[in-house]
């Protein structure tokens, strides 16, 4: 089994329809993953423990999507110097505000990158995660500008409406 470049970690179970764009696109670009659910709230030491043995596996970077008081990210950053990315899960009344403000107002020294409400944040996580990567990666710097040009065409094969 190939070791996990990335790991994708989520809240909730009910977070992972919105956290699947960022899986796809691991997928789609051939970047070895895990999945977990840990919660920085409901499950904090198991958590902890986690994100402490990463790194050892082969993980290099982390995509934490989050809703409501929204702490994961956070508390991911707060254990670990690897790049952090936060993805604000649309939940409850505040339809991700709330996690959105939480994920970006990090204190001073402990950054996490905080990408869009929702699905987009998701994929674009998977991105940016990708294009870290790509840095010391030659191939997978090729696979994203192939990826990038794909959309494209595929946008402009569709372009005329009438
Ligand atoms: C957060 O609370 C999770 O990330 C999720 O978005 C939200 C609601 O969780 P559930 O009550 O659906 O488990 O911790």
């Amino acid at each position: 089994m190939t070791s996990p470049i990335v790991s994708i970690l989520m809240g909730s179970k009910s977070d992972l329809d919105v956290m699947q764009p960022a899986r796809e696109v691991l997928k789609e670009l051939g970047v070895a993953h895990e999945v977990r659910v840990l919660s920085a709230h409901r499950t904090p030491e198991a958590l902890f423990e986690y994100v402490a043995a990463a790194p050892a596996r082969g993980v290099e970077v982390f995509i934490a999507g989050a809703g409501g008081a929204a702490h994961l990210p956070g508390v991911v950053a707060a254990k670990t110097t690897l790049p952090v990315l936060g993805v604000p899960i649309p939940s409850g009344h505040l339809l991700g505000l709330d996690a959105l403000l939480a994920i970006v107002q990090m204190p001073k020294g402990v950054p996490v990158a905080t990408f869009a409400v929702g699905k987009a944040g998701a994929g674009n996580a998977a991105l940016f995660a990708i294009a870290i990567l790509a840095g010391r990666s030659p191939e997978l710097a090729r696979k994203l500008v192939s990826w990038r040009e794909a959309k494209a065409e595929e946008l402009l094969s569709e372009s005329i409406i009438e």
